[in-house]
């Protein structure tokens, strides 16, 4: 039988959730698909912004292009914000790095070590993956109908409880601190987070999102190697734009555009 810390509870978690549009519905699932399948389900039957499903457990957790998220039960955070922003279809992945600001912000001072962003979606700490964010939006006449923001941290998991292939790669809160968090304060306090700076990008536009995003982006004029699923591009990051897509200062000085892909360190011999 779990003991309490491994137990999520709606009860426990509404109760540090400030009165705000996310989290004003919050459910928890023993085990789920994906709580993003879960969420996008909710949405397609109408269900309201800011409802908030987590899960403890995923059996079909995914990662982006068809990956797949390790979930293990009891250990880690998986949940998925329902949002419904007016947003034309082109800023959908402004959400992304609003919400890996909001863990950044939010993490930062819990852990003492600042936390590292990795564009577009990683979280990583001490060279290791922390956590990863899937927003997946369904649009409609140019506008976003939706958008599942979905999160997961490693919270609970000791290292052994890792696949080999994910031991060298991923850490988590526990690993990185020695002490194991309690989840439900943990998610209260990352769904406020996640409420003011989604407040804050829909009512202030993308600038100051995108400067705050900067801090946490460990790679900005650094010489880097981008995956596309058909080019592989090498230049030095400059930061993003005001659309969220990563500029590459390109050798022959040619600053190039990127909206989806995976970021490394020059040269460096990592997969994601
Ligand atoms: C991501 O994709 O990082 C997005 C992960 C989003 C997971 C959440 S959990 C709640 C919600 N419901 C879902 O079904 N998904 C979301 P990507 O950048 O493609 O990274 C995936 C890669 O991260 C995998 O191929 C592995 O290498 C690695 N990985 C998988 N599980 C991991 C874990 N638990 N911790 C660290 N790395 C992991």
């Amino acid at each position: 039988m779990p003991a309490d810390l491994d137990i999520l509870s709606e009860a426990a978690i509404r109760a540090g959730v400030a009165a705000g549009t996310l989290g004003r519905v919050i459910r928890c699932l023993e085990r789920v698909d994906s709580t993003n399948l879960y969420a996008r389900r909710l949405a397609e039957e109408e269900g309201p912004e800011g409802v908030v499903v987590l899960a403890e457990e995923q059996t079909q957790g995914r990662g982006r292009l068809g990956r797949t998220w390790f979930s293990p039960p009891h250990a880690n955070l998986y949940f998925s914000v329902l949002l419904r922003p007016p947003f034309p279809a082109g800023r959908a992945p402004q959400i992304t790095l609003m919400a890996a600001v909001a863990l950044a912000e939010t993490l930062h001072p819990l852990l003492g070590d600042a936390p590292e962003i990795k564009w577009p979606n990683d979280i990583v700490v001490r060279g290791k993956k922390l956590a990863g964010i899937l927003t997946e939006s369904a649009c409609a006449a140019d506008r976003i109908k939706f958008a599942i923001l979905g999160i997961g941290i490693n919270v609970n998991l000791t290292p052994g409880a890792l696949p080999e292939p994910l031991r060298a790669r991923a850490t988590s809160l526990r690993e990185l601190s020695g002490v194991p968090w309690d989840r439900n304060k943990l998610a209260a306090l990352l769904i406020q987070g996640l409420d003011r700076c989604y407040k804050e990008l829909t009512q202030r536009g993308f600038g100051e999102m995108a400067a705050r995003w900067e801090r946490y982006f460990a790679l900005k004029d650094r010489r880097v190697e981008v995956r596309m699923t058909d080019e592989v591009l090498r230049g030095v990051a400059a930061g993003i734009d005001a659309d969220g897509a990563l500029l590459v200062r390109e050798r022959s000085g040619t600053l190039r555009r990127v909206l989806a892909g995976d970021v490394f360190p020059a040269s460096a011999d990592r997969c994601s």
